[in-house]
């Protein structure tokens, strides 16, 4: 009788349960080692830290890959829909998203910030939206933004005096200040930053003495063969050879923005934490991509390297365990699966993402055994955890590295004889993942070009449109 009694109390108890609340910031090329209290020992991010403390942060979470140079496209298809490279609709009109299935199972649902996916998915994922940004690249300062009107519509385009991030973040408190707690909440904030143009508000008081930052460790005057988007928009934003002073500039402007991302982030946090909803929400930081900033003589994120793969990735809130590292592999598009698992929101019939939740209770676990990437039909790469291949079919090319003992990919191990079989095995195993999940792409082209790349002596007129 006691028994029964109890167990009739649990489970009124599991069914009256509040689901968690979302708040999910998303940054936009932020490479992963950007983060002070991962490692970065120059860049001041103490709001990320402050979350770093509370949560889960990923060491080996991944984007997938682009089918053209605007990567933020695919990358934001396929963590709203939790499908792969392979399988996304680039509009987010083919497949019903995560946002709206958090809508559907009883979420107020809520966007701020950079859209890049057509203003005719909007009203597809969120019930509300404000100072939405859906062009294409643009000065912060000048970005016009709009709001989604309750017809699904999307109001006239206007310009704030203030940084989109800034405005963003303040209709992300409005948004939060606004709930009563009689629904759950789901709040996406996508700042365009830290992507060029590297612009903050005027006198904004952190600054970065050029000099002080370190090169990437794999930085290069050029990249040392023709990877298939040697001229793409994002590589010519330094002309080459690169230089170190050049690329430090570069990078003391790109720290200075997300120091102050950082603050909104902080703000973020304030809000939550002087909030009643508190002790009940998740917050996930992340960033659509890394970005080269001069690894490997590159500055953009139009290959497979590591420093523009790797995201930042960081889960904090109930159920989460507090101030821990995890080298479990994922992709972003795995994250809206696994905010599916904590709030108890069914996945979209055609998501394919695996939720990875077990990690965010117990760190050591692992998530995905190996991870594969794509770019264009230029670059195709796998990584097993240890060993990373990287192919290019185009110039019948390959590279291997060993990323325990080369994290910086500084040691192509190809030429090796000893590594022959591994690679022999890598690439078999690729063509068969990329053969599964509907890459019909070769691995070795019908026409192999040379790989041979002469750096232009003055920059091209750019030929590609913003991004
Ligand atoms: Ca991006």
């Amino acid at each position: 009788m006691l028994l029964l009694w109890f167990l009739t109390l649990s489970s009124l108890r599991a069914a009256s349960a509040v689901p968690p609340n979302v708040v999910f910031i998303f940054a936009d090329d932020q490479r992963a080692d950007t983060i002070a209290a991962l490692g970065n020992p120059v860049i001041k991010t103490p709001n990320l830290d402050r979350l770093v403390k509370r949560g889960v942060s990923f060491t080996h979470a991944y984007m997938q890959g682009g089918n053209g140079g605007a990567t933020c496209v695919p990358s934001r298809a396929m963590l709203l829909s939790g499908r792969s490279l392979a399988q996304i609709d680039e509009k987010l009109l083919k497949h019903e998203t995560w946002p709206h299935a958090f809508g559907a199972a009883g979420y107020a649902t809520f966007a701020t910030g950079k859209w890049h996916n057509g203003p005719p998915s909007i009203s597809k994922s969120f019930q509300q939206a404000k100072a939405l940004f859906v062009g294409g690249m643009a000065n912060p300062l000048k970005a016009p933004t709009s709001d989604l009107l309750t017809t699904g519509k999307l109001t006239p385009a206007k310009i704030s005096p203030k940084h989109l991030c800034e405005e963003a973040t303040d209709e992300t408190l409005a948004f939060l200040k606004s709930q009563d707690g009689s629904k759950p909440f789901f709040s996406y904030l996508a700042f365009d930053g830290p992507h060029d143009p590297h612009i903050v508000p005027e006198g904004y008081p952190v600054k970065y003495a050029p000099a002080s930052i370190p090169l990437p460790p794999n930085f290069l005057p050029q990249h040392p063969f023709n990877n298939g988007e040697m001229l793409v928009r994002d590589e010519q934003l330094l002309k080459w050879p690169r230089t170190p002073e050049a690329v430090q500039e570069m990078l003391s402007e790109y720290y200075r923005y997300i120091s102050f991302l950082d603050g909104q982030v902080g703000r973020v946090l304030d809000a939550v934490d002087a909030s009643p909803f508190a002790g009940n929400t998740i917050i996930v930081y992340a960033a659509d991509s890394g970005v080269a900033r001069g690894s490997h003589g590159l500055i953009g994120k139009q290959n497979l390297y590591e420093h523009s793969m790797r995201v930042p990735l960081i889960i904090a809130g109930p159920g989460v365990t507090a101030d821990r590292r995890s080298d479990a592999m994922c992709y972003l598009f795995d994250v809206m699966p696994t905010l599916g698992k904590l709030c108890g929101v069914a996945a979209p019939k055609d998501s394919q993402g695996r939720e990875f939740s077990a990690v965010l209770k117990n760190p050591s676990q692992p998530a995905r055994p190996f991870l594969m990437f794509g770019y264009k039909s230029l670059q195709k790469a796998l990584n097993d955890g240890r060993w990373k291949l990287i192919r290019y079919p185009h110039i019948d090319r390959t590279q291997l590295f060993d990323l325990q003992a080369d994290p910086y990919e500084l040691n192509d191990l190809s030429g090796d004889a000893a590594q022959a079989e591994r690679i022999k095995a890598m690439l078999a195993k690729l063509g068969q993942e990329m053969n599964a999940d509907g890459d019909a792409d070769p691995l070795t082209a019908q026409t192999i070009v040379s790989g041979e790349w002469v750096a232009p002596k003055k920059l091209p007129k750019p030929g590609d449109k913003g991004f």
